[in-house]
């Protein structure tokens, strides 16, 4: 009885520590003006894990689309493609940088027009039950919408 107390507490303080130390560091996120044509746009940013524990983003919300998905891009034989990916893994003290033309979030089903100089606010989840909100200033850019 005394033995297994202990190692759960052992256990407790183990994961209390792994969770402690995996941070995220969001840097240069924006948000893709909607052109009027469009019921979606894209955000990138990059996500760097500061912590000794990897990072697993689960899905992401907001108040200005309906889904957000993951997608990644593939050049096949000149062609680019979309794929969509159910996660979102940053390895301990890597970075995952979500770029035009690479892998990024695409933001669905839009709700509101998103315009240059707003601000959008997506809530990061993450597998391990915690959130993090992030704050993305919406930029104009031009040429291809992913
Ligand atoms: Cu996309």
């Amino acid at each position: 009885m005394g033995n297994s107390k202990k190692f759960i507490a052992m256990v407790v303080f183990a994961l209390g520590a792994a969770i402690a130390r995996a941070e995220l560091v969001v840097e240069s996120g924006f948000v893709r003006a909607s052109l009027p044509a469009s019921n979606s746009t894209s955000a990138y940013m990059t996500l760097n894990n500061t912590g000794d524990a990897d990072i697993l983003i689960s899905g992401v919300t907001t108040a200005a689309a309906g889904k957000v998905s993951f997608h990644g891009t593939m050049n096949h034989e000149g062609m680019m493609h979309m794929m969509e990916m159910e996660n979102l893994k940053i390895a301990a003290h890597k970075s995952l940088v979500l770029e035009s033309g690479g892998m990024h979030m695409m933001l669905e089903n839009m709700t509101v027009a998103l315009t240059a100089g707003s601000k959008v606010e997506l809530v990061l989840q993450f597998a391990d039950g915690r959130n993090k909100t992030i704050s993305l200033p919406v930029q104009s850019v031009l040429a291809d919408n992913h």
